[in-house]
């Protein structure tokens, strides 16, 4: 008998403790994941005549809505874009300017690029990896 009185008197404490934990998980989510949009910044280069390329040049994202920011130095050349293949282009923009791109995406990979002249041949390409 006596064991029976201790095993009701933890049932309280038990129902005390999942109260505690189900405050913790409604917690609100960090402010670089609301809305679930990424924003993803890239940096144009012009390593020397006539080659062109991305830093970084891949990038990796979250499945939703994606941005890449592409920026220009104030030191480049040549006019420069960003685009998703297949997904869209944004903005030509001169040196020091700033061209984005957005799209929803669902989970794979995607093949980003400058739409400028040949510059994509030239090595302005780069892989966005979304999961
Ligand atoms: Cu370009």
């Amino acid at each position: 008998m006596r064991r029976l009185i201790a095993l009701t008197c933890t049932i309280p404490f038990a129902l005390a403790a999942c109260g505690g934990d189900d405050e913790k998980e409604s917690s609100p989510a960090p402010a670089s994941s609301s809305g679930g949009a990424t924003t993803l910044d890239l940096t144009a280069q012009e390593p020397g005549e006539e080659q062109f390329g991305f830093d970084p040049k891949e990038l990796n994202a979250k499945a939703g809505k994606v941005t890449i920011k592409l920026t220009l130095p104030d030191d480049l050349k040549a006019p420069h874009g960003i685009a998703i293949d297949g997904e869209g282009a944004g903005d030509t923009v001169q040196a020091g300017g700033t061209s984005e791109v957005t799209a929803d995406l669902k989970a794979g990979t995607y093949t980003f690029f400058c739409p400028v002249g040949d510059h994509r041949e030239e090595g302005m390409e780069g892989t966005l990896t979304v999961k």
